[in-house]
C-alpha cells in the first residue's frame, strides 16, 4: 500500500529462541469458521504471523495433527482444545468484548488458545496476542483473561462530507470519500484494523458541526453537501457501506446529526423535542437507519453551541432535547452521545457547562451519554479537570479527549497527549468521597467511556506527524484500560512502531513523555495560562501561531498582574469542585502551581514557593520550553541509523520546524508579558535583543 502500517509493523522476531517458541505455537493456526470478524481474525493472523515469524502460517479448519503445536482461535462449543484449556464458567463470565488467551498442552502438542463469547471478543483477543508477539513477550505460560474496562470507546471524526476537509485535521484530506462511496477503498479496511487493534469500538464518521454556522468567523466552512445531509435517505447506502467495513472489525458506526434534522432532512416546520411530529420523525428515521444498518451505533450531537441549533431554540432544556433522540434509538439499542460543550456570552465560560448540566442529573434517558471535554474550557494545552466529572452520578458520562493537536502544535510539533490524559484520569473528583478518580466514573455502566477527536487523514502516515500516531494508539489503549500508565502505553507503541531495540524504545519513549511539558512551557508559560494562540483578523482561527494579544479575556492580563480570579471573589468556578478542591484552588498558597493563573489574578511580583516571582517564572518557563525542544531534537537526531531512514528524516524535519516555531512562541509571549509587567528578566533575556 502507499501508506504506513503504523504500529502494525509486525517486524520479524530476531531473537532465535523466541522465534522458535513462537513458531512452534503459532505457525499452524486452527481458526473456526464462524462470523465475519473471524474472517478478519484469519486475515490478521496471516499478515501478522507472516511478518513476525518470517513464514506464512498454515491455516487449518480442524486441529492440525502431528505438529509440535498450534494456535487455536474459536469457541468452546466447537473446539475440543479450547474446552480442554478453558472452563465454561470463565468464558460465561466475560462480557461480549472480553477474551481468554491461554497456553496449554493438548495431545502432546504445545498450544495457545484464544477464546471468547463472541467473534468480536476473539478479534480483540487476536490483536492482543499479536501485540504480545510484536513486543517479544514470552508465551509459554500465557494466561490472560481480559475485558475492556470502559464499554464505549468511540473515535469522533470532524470530517466534512463531500468536500473532504477535516476540521482541525492536520494530516491531509478526509479518508472518507463520500463521492465514491458506496464503493470501498482499501484504506477503509486498514483503518478499521488500526482502530480494532487498539480496542476502539465505535466511529463517528462526520463532523459535529453538521451545518455551516451562520456567523462571521465560522469554523471551517462546509462547502457543497453538508454533514446533516448524510441522514437523507439517498445517502444512507454510503453510510451503510462504511458500516460493513467497520463491523468486520467490531467497530460500530455512528453519525453526527443536526438538531434541526426534522426540518432540514424532513419537511417539518419545527424541531421542538416535545412536539409529537418531531418525536415521530426521529422514530421513523431511526427505523430506516436500522433497517439499513442493523448494528448502527447511534447519534452524536453538538447542540446550542457555536452556531449549531439545539433545544434552546424551542425553550427546552438539554435533557428534553436529548431524550427525544434517545427514545427513537431505544428499540434498536442505539445510543445518543450528547455533548456538554455549550457556552455563550458569559463572564467566565468555565462555569457554564456545569450550570447547564448539573441540575439535569438523573433526567437523561438511559441510552443517552453526556460527552464531557476533559477540561471546562476547550482542549487547551493544560486545563483543570471539568467539574462535571463526579457531579452527575445519575447520568452516563463519557470523557471527550482531543487526539488531534489543535492547540498543541498541530501536525508539526511533537506532543504526546498521553501524559495529559493520565493526569486527567487520575484526578480525584471526590464525587463519591475520596478516591473517586475520573477513570472510575467512566467504567461503571454500559454507555460510559471515552470519545476521542480523531487526528487521521489521507497522509501517508495517517496522522501528519509520525509521532502523533501514538495519540491515536494511546487513546484506544487508555479507553480500553484507563488504569494503564502513559509511559507503559508509550513503550509498547514505540516497540511495535520502531522495533524492539531497547535503546530505541527508551529514547522514543522519553521523547514522547517529555514533549507535552515542553509545549506547555513555551505556549503558556506553564502556570495556568491558556488561549495564547493566534486567531486571526479574518477569524480564520488557525490556532497554531502565537497571538497572546488576541485573548486578554482569557488571560486576565493587566498592568497590575495576570490570571483570572475564579475564586469566590471572582467567577467562583473553584466552588463547583467537591471535597478539598474548592479550598485548595481558592488559596494561591495551596493551588497547584501549574494551575495558579487559571484560578488567580496575581501581581507580577507575587512570590511563588521557591521565592521566584510570577513574571520571572513565566519568563523562565518560556525559555526552558524551547531548550527542552532542542534537547528532544538532539535525542531524535541521535537515533539516525537505528530507525528507518524515511521516518527518521520526516520526524527530524518536523523537529527543526518545531524549534523555530517554539522560539516564536517564546518571544511573542515574553514580550507580551514584559509590555504589561515592565519588569525585566533577571537573566537579561527580556526585552529581546533584536
Ligand atoms: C473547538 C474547535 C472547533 C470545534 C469545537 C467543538 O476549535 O473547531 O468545533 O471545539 O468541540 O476546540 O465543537
Amino acid at each position: 500500500t502507499d501508506y504506513d502500517d503504523c504500529w502494525l509493523q509486525y517486524d520479524r522476531v530476531d531473537d532465535p529462541d523466541r522465534l522458535s517458541a513462537y513458531r512452534r505455537r503459532c505457525l499452524h493456526a486452527y481458526v473456526s469458521e464462524e462470523g465475519p470478524e473471524l474472517r478478519a481474525v484469519r486475515q490478521e493472523l496471516r499478515v501478522g504471523l507472516d511478518g513476525l515469524l518470517g513464514r506464512e502460517p498454515h491455516l487449518w479448519q480442524h486441529p492440525p495433527r502431528s505438529q509440535d503445536g498450534f494456535l487455536a482461535v474459536g469457541r468452546r462449543d466447537n473446539m475440543e482444545v479450547v474446552r480442554h484449556a478453558v472452563d465454561a464458567a470463565e468464558v460465561d463470565g466475560l462480557d461480549e468484548e472480553g477474551y481468554v488467551l491461554r497456553a496449554t498442552e493438548w495431545e502432546g502438542q504445545d498450544c495457545v488458545v484464544v477464546t471468547a463469547n463472541t467473534d468480536r471478543g476473539m478479534l480483540f483477543g487476536t490483536f492482543h496476542l499479536l501485540r504480545l508477539l510484536s513486543l517479544g513477550e514470552p508465551i509459554a505460560d500465557l494466561d490472560v483473561v481480559e475485558e475492556p474496562r470502559a464499554k464505549e470507546r468511540v473515535i469522533d471524526h470532524w470530517d466534512n462530507p463531500f468536500r473532504g476537509s477535516v476540521e482541525r485535521g492536520y494530516a491531509g484530506q478526509s479518508i472518507f470519500d463520500w463521492e465514491t462511496l458506496p464503493d470501498l477503498r482499501e484504506r477503509y479496511w486498514d483503518y478499521a484494523r488500526l482502530l480494532a487493534s487498539t480496542g476502539i469500538n465505535g466511529v463517528v464518521v462526520n463532523n459535529v458541526n453538521t451545518e455551516k454556522p451562520d456567523r462571521e468567523g465560522a469554523n471551517d466552512a462546509i462547502a457543497g453537501m453538508e454533514g446533516w445531509q448524510l441522514l437523507e435517505s439517498e445517502n444512507l447506502e454510503k453510510v451503510a457501506a462504511l458500516a460493513t467495513v467497520f463491523r468486520r472489525y467490531g467497530v460500530r458506526t455512528f453519525l453526527s446529526v443536526n438538531y434541526a434534522a426534522p426540518m432540514l432532512v424532513g419537511d417539518l416546520d419545527t424541531a421542538d423535542p416535545l412536539e409529537d411530529d418531531v418525536e415521530a420523525w426521529w422514530k421513523r428515521k431511526a427505523d430506516e437507519l436500522y433497517e439499513r444498518i442493523p448494528d448502527f451505533g447511534g447519534f452524536l450531537v453538538k447542540a446550542d453551541s457555536e452556531g449549531q441549533r439545539g433545544p434552546y431554540d424551542y425553550d427546552r432544556d438539554h435533557a428534553e432535547g436529548a431524550n427525544v433522540l434517545g427514545r427513537a434509538l431505544e428499540p434498536h439499542d442505539g445510543r445518543v452521545f450528547w455533548r456538554a460543550f455549550v457556552y455563550s456570552e458569559h463572564e467566565d465560560r468555565a462555569v457554564q457547562a456545569y450550570e447547564t448540566f448539573e441540575p439535569l442529573d438523573g433526567e437523561f434517558h438511559d441510552n443517552v451519554t453526556l460527552q464531557i471535554k476533559n477540561g471546562p474550557i476547550d482542549f487547551q494545552p493544560r486545563e483543570p479537570v471539568s467539574t462535571l466529572f463526579g457531579a452527575m452520578p445519575e447520568t452516563n458520562v463519557a470523557c471527550e479527549l482531543q487526539i488531534t493537536q489543535e492547540y498543541t502544535g498541530q501536525g508539526v510539533h511533537a506532543c504526546s497527549h498521553l501524559p495529559q490524559w493520565e493526569e486527567v484520569l487520575e484526578f480525584d473528583t471526590h464525587g463519591d468521597g475520596e478516591g473517586t478518580e475520573v477513570r472510575d466514573l467512566l467504567v461503571d455502566r454500559a454507555g460510559e467511556g471515552f470519545a476521542g477527536v480523531a487526528n487521521v487523514g489521507e497522509d501517508r502516515n495517517w496522522t501528519g506527524h509520525d509521532l502523533a500516531q501514538l495519540n491515536l494508539y494511546g487513546f484506544g489503549r487508555l479507553a480500553w484500560d484507563p488504569t494503564l500508565g502513559s509511559e507503559e502505553v508509550t513503550r509498547e507503541w514505540a516497540a511495535q512502531t520502531f522495533g524492539r531495540n531497547p535503546s530505541v524504545v527508551e529514547t522514543v519513549t522519553r521523547i514522547q513523555e517529555e514533549s507535552w511539558p515542553a509545549v506547555i512551557d513555551y505556549e503558556t508559560g506553564g502556570i495556568g495560562l491558556m488561549h495564547m494562540m493566534y486567531n486571526g483578523e479574518a477569524r480564520l482561527e488557525n490556532h497554531y501561531d502565537p497571538g497572546p494579544e488576541e485573548w486578554p479575556e482569557y488571560t486576565g492580563i493587566a498592568e497590575d498582574g495576570i490570571g483570572l480570579d475564579r475564586t469566590p471573589s471572582g467567577s467562583d468556578y473553584a466552588s463547583q469542585y467537591q471535597g478539598p478542591w474548592p479550598a485548595r484552588y481558592a488559596d494561591p498558597e495551596t493551588c497547584p502551581e501549574e494551575l495558579l493563573l487559571f484560578f488567580h489574578h496575581l501581581p507580577w511580583e507575587h512570590e511563588l514557593d521557591d521565592g521566584t516571582t510570577v513574571i520571572q517564572r513565566l519568563y523562565d518557563n518560556c525559555f526552558e520550553g524551547v531548550e527542552a525542544v532542542r534537547a528532544l531534537r538532539e535525542r531524535w537526531s541521535a537515533l539516525a541509523g537505528t530507525v528507518d531512514e524515511r521516518r527518521h528524516r520526516r520526524v527530524a524535519e518536523r523537529f527543526d520546524e518545531q524549534v523555530v516555531q517554539a522560539e516564536r512562541w517564546r518571544d511573542s509571549l515574553v514580550s507580551y508579558f514584559y509590555e504589561y509587567a515592565g519588569v525585566p528578566d533577571e537573566r537579561g533575556r527580556v526585552p529581546l535583543d533584536d
